[in-house]
């Protein structure tokens, strides 16, 4: 059925909940045809009659009203069983001590990745390997922000000061859209997430190729534009490994030229668009937290070709 909903389980927490949802969407649907079907003969037996005859008047009836009342009270409760259970199916909490697979932290307005176990740093897309529950930790360093990969399971919200946990795991290998669904500010729609779920083999290819420290270029446009990636803020934003660049206030830019998007979603990640994006960021997003430096096109080109040395 429709990808990236709530009727496209891919994971047992996510297909927990849809099961919930079909099931408490069929009693609802019992309910409205049962009450429907009841205004309707009402309306038809009881209508307006041209002899102007009064229907008998009943004042009470103790036996229906008592069966509606258990009858509505054994609904919500049945309701609320199943609701109990998924709710130990989809927000398993930790053991005491788990240690989190994976650290998320949302950002106005992207979402950074960080994987304990092999020191990985990513951002927006996050790969899992297929098959294998993972505990996330999910903090945010400003708002409110919230989780939601709806075929991956329940949404979550990221709150300051409070890191909450959930499981994220996926059935099958492919790439599971999410986004933001606690509304944050100015771009809070271009928060977007792609989870990207391998076979253990890829992941861990990627994983390796994640960790590799990009070598710093020594000549031609490249090497200006590393030059200027120092020389202008960018350090003080974000972190290239294995050069003084090492702050987190905007996504880690080791790797950016691997990825698929730019900006959490934005733009296509291209040689081109990122061009664009750090030409006039603010034409992109409108309030992101990264300024327009009012390059020139010479050090947007070399800007870029560095840029693009980060695979
Ligand atoms: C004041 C902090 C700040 C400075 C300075 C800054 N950036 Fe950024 N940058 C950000 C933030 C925040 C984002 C994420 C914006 C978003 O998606 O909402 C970002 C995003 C990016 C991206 C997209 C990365 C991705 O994975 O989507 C690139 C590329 C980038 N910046 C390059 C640069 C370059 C090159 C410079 C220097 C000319 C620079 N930035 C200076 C904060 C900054
Ligand atoms: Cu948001």
């Amino acid at each position: 059925m429709l990808n990236n909903s709530p009727f496209s389980p891919a994971s047992p927490e996510a297909q927990a909940i849809t099961h919930l949802f079909i099931f408490v969407g069929i009693v609802i649907l019992a309910i409205f045809v049962l009450v429907a079907t009841l205004v309707l003969y009402a309306v038809i037996r009881f209508r307006h009659r041209p002899d102007g005859a009064e229907p008998r008047q009943v004042f009470g009836n103790s036996r229906l009203e008592k069966t509606w009342t258990i009858g509505a009270l054994l609904t919500v409760a049945v309701i609320c069983i199943f609701a109990i259970r998924t709710m130990h199916e989809a927000d398993a909490s930790p053991r005491p001590g788990e240690k989190p697979n994976l650290v998320i932290v949302a950002h106005q307005w992207w979402w950074e990745a960080r994987y304990p176990e092999s020191s990985v740093v990513t951002a927006d897309e996050i790969h899992i390997p297929v098959g294998k529950p993972w505990l996330v930790e999910l903090k945010s360093a400003d708002v409110i922000h919230d989780w939601w990969v709806p075929d991956l399971g329940r949404k979550m919200d990221a709150i300051p000061g409070h890191p909450n946990h959930f499981w994220i795991q996926a059935d099958k290998p492919g790439t599971y859209l999410g986004t933001c669904a606690e509304y944050c500010g100015a771009q809070h729609a271009w928060m977007r997430i792609r989870v990207i779920a391998e076979p253990e083999a890829e992941f861990k290819t990627w994983e390796q190729q994640q960790l590799e420290v990009p070598p710093i270029p020594v000549s031609g446009e490249a090497a200006a534009g590393s030059k200027l990636f120092n020389d202008l803020t960018c350090v003080n934003c974000h972190t290239v490994a294995g050069t003084p660049a090492q702050a987190d206030i905007g996504p880690d830019l080791t790797h950016v030229a691997s990825r698929e998007t730019l900006a959490a979603g934005r733009l296509k990640d291209t040689p081109e668009n990122l061009g664009k994006w750090i030409s006039n960021p603010q034409a992109y997003k409108p309030g992101a937290h990264m300024p327009d430096f009012n390059l020139n096109p010479a050090q947007v080109q070399e800007l870029v070709a560095y840029l693009e040395t980060l695979k």
